[in-house]
């Protein structure tokens, strides 16, 4: 493709995207204002984990594809994939989406195509970008098109999903919406649907808010299921056998810089309404105090005095290296206000950047007297119990995802408990 592509936001959705395009024969400037950042990537080094993407880096840069720089470049067309996080009152910052579409404004030229990747409140398109894109006297749908396609893929299999999934792509007109369709089919193999952009970014943010509330739904059954001495994660399991039921799983609360923060926005746009979506946010955000809560509960049971708890996990999921909203920090703090002592540990959070955290496994667990899982890692998955040097020689352990096989565990003489179970104490796996 003769088109020249600049993508302004080089992080978890920016880079990748950049260097897809890159790998698919486009010219892709990428743009970020750290400039360590673009550093590391003019090296063909990484700041993110992402499976796939180093070879992928190296692959764009080796061939000339891909450089960056600190500043926007004049191109064809505009990718925007900044965050849009969410105030400390959990309104929308859209403080980002309007400082990068101004950065392009001196450079965009007559026929340019603006596309906006961030998941963002519907209607800041129009009310957020538009005004900025107008100060290039340009006139809107004809003589610059803009467009939102919000990203829907998820971490960790980020290039099976930027190919395989399909993609709902709204214009601020027609011919916006085909120019991006267009641009995309250069690697998307998934249907491009079209529609308006306001249509464009309620559905991503809906998509969203749906696992919010589903989560929510599987949190509270969780609690439910612990007091009348039902395992949670089998009962899901059955449930789910019903061809039209599919409830996801529980957890220590919900992370990641979309689930948690994407529902609040339509909390925003219409509080009166939205009662549902607040209050599964407001239950996802007490799990971990309800988290903590059990655990320190099962140390008082076993009569542990001012107990230390290790918390294996600090990344907001399973196999990533993200922090962002992880619950597991909140984990930390809510076993920090219980009054308990924490050390941490996360195979994939290479840098120490957590004061509970410590560099080995074998320094959180052996001085722990509780365990506690947050992050279903697989290298958690592969542990075997029985090579595990303890404090305890029967230490407890709650695991919060299902994650770790029970009877290996307990032949281990571990006391094992998970999140959602009504399990007492002396009682063994089924
Ligand atoms: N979680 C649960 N129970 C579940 C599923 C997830 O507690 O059943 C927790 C996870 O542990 C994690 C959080 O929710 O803390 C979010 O994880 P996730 O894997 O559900 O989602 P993300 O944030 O990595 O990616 C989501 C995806 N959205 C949907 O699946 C609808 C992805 O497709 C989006 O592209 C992404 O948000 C985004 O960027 O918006």
């Amino acid at each position: 493709m003769e088109k020249k592509l600049c993508v302004v936001g080089l992080g978890y959705i920016g880079l990748p995207t950049a260097v897809m395009f890159a790998n698919s024969g486009v010219q892709v400037h990428g743009v970020d204002r750290n400039e360590r950042v673009v550093q590391l990537i003019n090296n063909k080094q990484l700041h993110i984990e992402e499976n796939g993407l180093q070879e992928r880096l190296e692959k764009a840069v080796d061939e000339g594809h891909f450089q960056a720089s600190t500043t926007p470049v004049e191109a064809d067309v505009y990718i925007i994939a900044v965050p849009s996080p969410i105030n400390p009152d959990n309104t929308a910052n859209l403080e980002f989406i309007r400082a990068a579409t101004a950065s392009i404004v001196p450079f965009v030229k007559k026929g340019a195509l603006v596309i906006l990747e961030s998941t963002v409140p519907p209607k800041t398109v129009e009310n957020v970008m538009l005004p900025e894109l107008r100060k290039t006297d340009l006139i809107i749908g004809e003589e610059l098109f803009v467009s939102h396609s919000p990203e829907r893929v998820i971490p960790g299999k980020i290039f099976e999903e930027l190919v395989n999934n399909d993609r709902i792509v709204g214009g601020v007109n027609a011919k916006s919406a085909e120019m991006t369709k267009e641009l995309y089919e250069v690697f998307v193999k998934g249907t491009i649907h079209l529609t308006d952009a306001t249509t464009a970014e309620l559905v991503k943010v809906m998509e969203n808010t749906y696992r919010d509330v589903n989560i929510a739904f599987a949190n509270e059954l969780a609690k439910i299921a612990e007091g009348i001495d039902v395992d949670i994660w089998e009962a899901i399991k059955f449930a789910n056998f019903h061809p039209r039921v599919n409830i996801h799983t529980p957890g220590p609360g919900v992370g990641g810089h979309c689930i948690a923060v994407d529902p609040w926005f339509l909390v925003e746009l219409a509080p009166e309404k939205a009662d549902i979506i607040k209050k599964a946010r407001l239950t996802n955000d007490g799990m971990p105090m309800y988290t903590a809560k059990r655990a320190q509960r099962l140390l008082q049971e076993y009569h542990i005095e001012n107990g230390k708890v290790a918390v294996l996990g600090l990344a907001f999921k399973g196999n990533v290296d993200d922090m962002r909203e992880s619950p597991s920090t909140k984990v930390i703090d809510s076993l920090q206000d219980l009054g308990l002592d924490v050390v941490s540990f996360d195979p994939h959070i290479k840098e120490l950047q957590h004061s509970t955290q410590v560099a080995t496994l074998e320094e959180a667990i052996g001085t722990a007297d509780l365990l506690l899982l947050t992050t279903d890692h697989d290298q958690f998955k592969q542990l075997n119990p029985a090579d595990l040097q303890t404090k305890q020689p029967r230490p407890i352990i709650l695991d919060t995802k299902n994650a770790l096989p029970a009877d290996k565990w307990e032949q281990a003489e571990y006391r094992f408990f998970k999140l959602g179970d009504g399990k007492k104490e002396g009682q063994l796996y089924k």
